[in-house]
């Protein structure tokens, strides 16, 4: 395999999540887990975990509040103690009882007074620790028909985003995510990627489009997206986990390893995998029954492997095959390259940046798993407090 592909994957970067790593659920049940973090501090040491066996998983985006802590400049320096830095910082503004009927949307400005107080508190935490990016996820919505007007919201959302979007410093971004539904189930106020765009468009060249892959449709050709947004310079970040039906919030790739090669099969043809193209590749998801650690560690490999995959697409005879019409031909260079079993190109990467082969066996071995049970008793295990 060329060193190019080699080097191309030596220098990926995925953005770990930190609620990953706290117990998380459904409204049928939250399964505590033992060993689970009780601090910010202590799901950055799980996280470092993930990138010491990994290589490629340096960064830790945080939640604000459920990672708020006194001095964020001490944590930062307690991540780089730990091999880590501090990524993305993501807004919550979906679990105050004041945001009922909507927080940047709500019929009630002083409501919508806080909510926004809360984006711009986000700007500052990231501009204290020098984070480029802030996301915004907006739960709003509305649950029946003439509940609400639909573009008096739309008003309401602008002008929270437009105030947030001035707050940032030069080297800032805004990211904002969309979503079909829930926790809304008649309108969401930022339900797909063209709401999402149109919003980034009239903000400015410092408001991206994050795509969540579990945020679609069923059926939604989300390479698609990637795609478009590609040409438009909009596409700022992935929230990358995987589905069967609704935001399940599952391991990457797990549900379909296809459709993420193919996504990152448009990345690569875009040469926007390397870091400097600015795009943030981050996972977003809950191991709700499954170990953690161990789960983001399969999740970044999945990532690597759909990468890998991309990376060998023989481009020059897909681009061939494509202007001469040949439809069966350019399939089949392009099942060529995903049909390739890549884990030992991986292996071979992970030794040349002396790590070993295997990452999950390397983690085992380890022992951490069973030093933070018996080190982690008592305390209030992190979750999304909800
Ligand atoms: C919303 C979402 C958003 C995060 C949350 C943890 O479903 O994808 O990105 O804030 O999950
Ligand atoms: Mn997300």
């Amino acid at each position: 395999m060329t060193e190019a592909v080699r080097a191309a994957l030596r220098a990926q970067r995925i953005e770990l999540p930190s609620w990953a790593f706290g117990n998380s659920g459904t409204r049928f049940k939250v399964f505590a887990q033992q060993g689970v973090p009780r601090t910010p501090y202590e799901k950055i040491e799980d996280a470092a975990q993930v990138h010491r066996y990994t290589g490629v998983a340096p960064t830790v985006a945080l939640h604000i509040p459920w990672d708020k802590v006194d001095d964020y400049t001490h944590l930062a320096a307690f991540a780089k103690e730990h091999g880590v830095g501090l990524g993305t910082i993501n807004a919550n503004v979906f679990q105050d009882n004041d945001y009922m009927l909507g927080s940047v949307t709500n019929p009630d400005p002083a409501i919508r007074r806080k909510a926004t107080d809360h984006l711009l508190e986000c700007v500052d935490i990231a501009a204290q620790i020098g984070v480029r990016d802030v996301k915004l996820w907006f739960s709003d919505g509305t649950n029946y028909p003439g509940q609400d007007s639909i573009r008096a919201r739309q008003d309401r959302l602008a002008e929270a985003l437009q105030e947030t979007y001035d707050a940032l410093g030069d080297d800032q971004r805004l990211l904002l995510e969309y979503k079909l539904f829930e926790p809304a189930f008649y309108t969401t106020d930022v339900p797909d990627w063209g709401t999402a765009y149109a919003h980034c468009l009239r903000l400015g060249p410092k408001a991206e489009v994050v795509i969540d892959t579990g945020h679609h449709a069923p059926g939604t050709n989300i390479e698609f997206i990637v795609a478009f947004l590609l040409r438009e310079a909009k596409l700022g970040a992935f929230d990358f986990n995987s589905r069967f039906y609704a935001d399940d919030d599952l391991m990457v790739g797990s549900a379909d390893p296809f459709q993420l090669f193919r996504i990152m099969h448009e990345i690569v043809l875009a040469d926007a995998l390397k870091p400097e193209a600015g795009i943030a590749f981050m996972l977003d998801q809950c191991h709700n029954i499954e170990p953690k650690i161990p789960a983001q560690i399969r999740s970044v490999m999945n990532v690597q492997e759909a990468t890998a995959k991309a990376l060998l697409v023989d481009h020059d005879a897909l681009a061939a095959a494509q202007n001469s019409g040949d439809v069966l031909g350019a399939n089949a260079v392009f099942m060529d390259a995903y049909n390739t079993d890549v884990r030992p190109l991986l292996a071979e990467v992970r030794q040349e940046m002396g790590l070993e082969a295997d990452p999950i066996a390397a983690y085992k071995g380890s022992g951490y798993a069973d030093k933070i049970v018996a080190e982690r008793v008592g305390g209030q295990q992190a979750g999304w407090g909800a």
